[in-house]
C-alpha cells in the first residue's frame, strides 16, 4: 500500500480507542495490527499536506446502544473514561480534527459523516472549508464504523478509499460483506 497523499485529500482514522482495541470493552479481534499502518499513513498524509481526521465514538453512560438500556453492545467509548482515549502508540499531528460521534443518548451513529468538533463544526463542514476531494479511510471497526462512513461519504461524491491493511471488521464474515457493499457503491477498496 503506498499512496501519494496531496491537499485536496484527507485522512480520516476512524476511532482508534482503547475500547476498540483487544483487551477493550469491544476489542474488535486483530484491531492492534492496523497500529503500524496507520502510523505510515499519517506520515504520508503529512508528507503531501493532506488533512488529518480522527474520528472518536462518544458516548454517554447512559447510551442506548448499551446492554444496559437494551442496546446490542457491552458499554464503550464512554466520554472521558481511558476506554474511550485514542491509543497511545498514535501519535497524531497537533492540527489533527478530531470528530465525535454518537455523543446523544437516544441516538446511534456508525457513521462519522455527522460527527462534530467540540465546536460543532460536522465533518461535510470541514472537508468543503479544506477543498477535499478524496477521502482515504482507515481504523475500526470494518463493518461498523468505516462501513457507514465510507457509504456515506461516497454517496455524498467523494472519491472514497479504504484501506483494507488497515482495517479490521468486529465479524469477520461482516467484514468481507462490508468490501463487497462498499465496492459495489463505488468505495476503493485497496
Ligand atoms: C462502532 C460498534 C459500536 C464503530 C461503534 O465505531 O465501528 N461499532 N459502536
Ligand atoms: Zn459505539
Amino acid at each position: 500500500m503506498d499512496i501519494k497523499f496531496n491537499s485536496n485529500d484527507a485522512l480520516l482514522v476512524v476511532d482508534i480507542q482503547n475500547d476498540f482495541l483487544p483487551g477493550g470493552a469491544l476489542g474488535v479481534p486483530e484491531g492492534d495490527q492496523v497500529i503500524p499502518v496507520i502510523k505510515d499513513l499519517i506520515t504520508a498524509a503529512q508528507q503531501g499536506q493532506a488533512t488529518i481526521i480522527a474520528s472518536r465514538d462518544w458516548h454517554p453512560v447512559n447510551h442506548m446502544s448499551f446492554h444496559e438500556q437494551g442496546g446490542p453492545w457491552p458499554a464503550h467509548c464512554v466520554q472521558n473514561t481511558q476506554g474511550a482515549e485514542f491509543h497511545k502508540d498514535i501519535k497524531y499531528p497537533d492540527n489533527t480534527i478530531v470528530v465525535s460521534k454518537a455523543f446523544e443518548p437516544t441516538l446511534e451513529s456508525y457513521s462519522a459523516f455527522n460527527a462534530q468538533t467540540t465546536e460543532g463544526l460536522a465533518l461535510p463542514e470541514i472537508l468543503q472549508k479544506n477543498k477535499i476531494t478524496r477521502i482515504i479511510i482507515c481504523g475500526l471497526a470494518l463493518d461498523y464504523c468505516v462501513k457507514a462512513s465510507s457509504l456515506d461519504l461516497v454517496k455524498a461524491g467523494f472519491d472514497t478509499l479504504v484501506i483494507k491493511e488497515a482495517t479490521r471488521a468486529i465479524n469477520e464474515e461482516d467484514g468481507e460483506e462490508a468490501i463487497r457493499i462498499l465496492s459495489s457503491f463505488g468505495v476503493q477498496v485497496i
